[in-house]
């Protein structure tokens, strides 16, 4: 594990086709169908292809099939006339009993959700140990209670457990298991977390500002970092192709140094499970001291703002709202411009490089924003204080008096409080 919930096997079996259901009311018709091309995307990403999609128009969903049971039975008959599906996605998220009944109402044919789907797809991209631990934690938490009945996915997820099917006491074993499992992985992910704040708090020590890039997936984050920094990173036309986060060093303009954070990207109705398996991933946002907020302008105005919305909604949630955010709308070699962008916002080409020495200028303003040149006269006896201001100060010239060093610096708020007592 977490090698993936084997989505992909059922995918490569026969075509890989599958068929997309949705619930919604008649006036929600629209945003459904929109999400269901977002599914497709999904499915396409994980390596299948769209057979047909059903919407249905219910006001709540059915308990036991969250679709009724006609419908239930008019894609079982669809799926037996086509005879080449291997799988049924529901937009909507499934209880493990309706998993259950809709996979006995569609003749066995496998079903899963939304949330699965990304899971796997997580599960694919995963790349670093901790990436992988965070999914398998997501995966356990999520996915292994909607396994039915396929007692081999199970062992696939835990790894270790007997591939015969589930009888009474071999489903509480798989429980005991499980919690065991996800225990472990717990206190690994707790660990990981810790290195990583150290790491942060060294950062922050030394007063390097960092701007996290950050936007729906497919925004074109990933191709951003690699034009300014060289990263390498991988960025692909397809959604979240990225799950580690990346940090390089940027040197601006002026040739202050800062730091370029790559993250996961945002997706509609983001599995809480993710979030929470992700939350030190995600935390990096909290942690910037810059937002560098991308959208697609390539997609139209609806579907842009759709995006932002959800983006902004996450932002909110995982407590970043209140840091200069810049507003970067990327694509603009493919952009259809419909409707003007925000104020102040920054139009670029991540792909051509276009537009980002406008990027570059606004990130050498906010770093240099509250910087002050100061005389700092430090006495031979704290000698060790000079390499200090070095370090965390830009030095533009340096004396040597009787009574100490006296140093001219350009020094940010936090070099300005560090070096106070020294100041002529
Ligand atoms: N035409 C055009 N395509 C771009 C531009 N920037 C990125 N792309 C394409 O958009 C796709 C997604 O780019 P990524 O950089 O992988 O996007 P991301 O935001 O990192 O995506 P995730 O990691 O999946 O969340 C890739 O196929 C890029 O080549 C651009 O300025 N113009
Ligand atoms: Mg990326």
């Amino acid at each position: 594990m977490p090698e993936n919930l084997n989505i992909t096997d059922e995918l490569s079996s026969g075509n890989g086709r599958a068929l997309l259901v949705s619930v919604s009311t008649v006036d929600e018709y629209e945003s459904c169908n929109r999400s269901l091309d977002e599914l497709a995307r999904l499915l396409e990403t994980a390596g299948g292809v769209e057979a047909a999609r059903v919407i249905q128009n219910r006001a709540t969903p059915d308990k036991a099939t969250y679709i009724g049971s006609g419908k239930v039975e008019e894609i079982a008959e669809f799926i037996r006339n086509d005879g080449d599906i291997s799988l049924v996605i529901f937009d909507n998220e499934l209880t493990p009993s309706q998993i259950a009944n809709l996979e006995r109402g569609i003749d066995n044919v496998r079903v899963i959700d939304r949330t699965m789907l990304i899971l796997d797809i997580f599960a694919l991209h995963a790349v670093t140990g901790e990436g992988k631990l965070q999914v398998e934690i997501a995966c356990l938490r999520y996915t292994a209670p909607r396994l039915t009945g396929r007692g081999k996915e199970l062992s696939r997820l835990g790894g270790g457990i007997g591939t015969r099917g589930p009888g009474e006491s071999k489903l509480e074993s798989d429980r005991r298991h499980l919690k065991r499992r996800i225990a472990a992985l717990s206190a690994e992910i707790a660990e990981i977390e810790r290195t990583r704040s150290v790491k942060r708090a060294s950062r922050a020590r030394s007063g390097i500002k960092t701007a996290a890039i950050i936007g729906y997936t497919n925004a074109g984050k990933s191709t951003l970092l690699n034009t300014l920094t060289d990263a390498g990173i991988l960025a692909e036309d397809k959604l979240f192709a990225t799950l580690d986060p990346t940090t390089r060093r940027l040197t601006l303009p002026s040739g202050a140094e800062m730091l370029l954070t790559d993250t996961v990207g945002f997706i509609d109705r983001l599995p809480t499970h993710l979030v929470k398996a992700f939350k030190s991933t995600l935390e990096e946002l909290k942690y910037a001291d810059y937002i560098i907020n991308i959208t697609d302008a390539s997609e139209d105005i609806d579907e842009r703002e759709r995006k932002r919305s959800v983006t902004y909604e996450l932002i909110r949630e995982l407590g970043a709202a209140d840091k200069p955010i810049i507003e970067v709308f990327n694509k603009c070699d493919i952009a259809l411009r419909d409707t003007p962008y925000p104020m102040d916002s920054i139009e670029i080409s991540a792909k051509s490089g276009l537009g980002t020495e406008k990027l570059l200028e606004r990130l050498d303003e906010l770093v240099s924003a509250g910087k002050k040149i100061l005389k700092l006269l430090v006495p031979y006896s704290e000698s060790g204080e000079v390499t200090e201001i070095h370090r965390l100060a830009t030095v533009l010239d340096c004396e040597y008096l009787d009574n100490g060093t006296l140093i001219t610096a350009e020094c940010d708020s936090r070099a300005q409080g560090r070096f106070e007592k020294f100041i002529v």
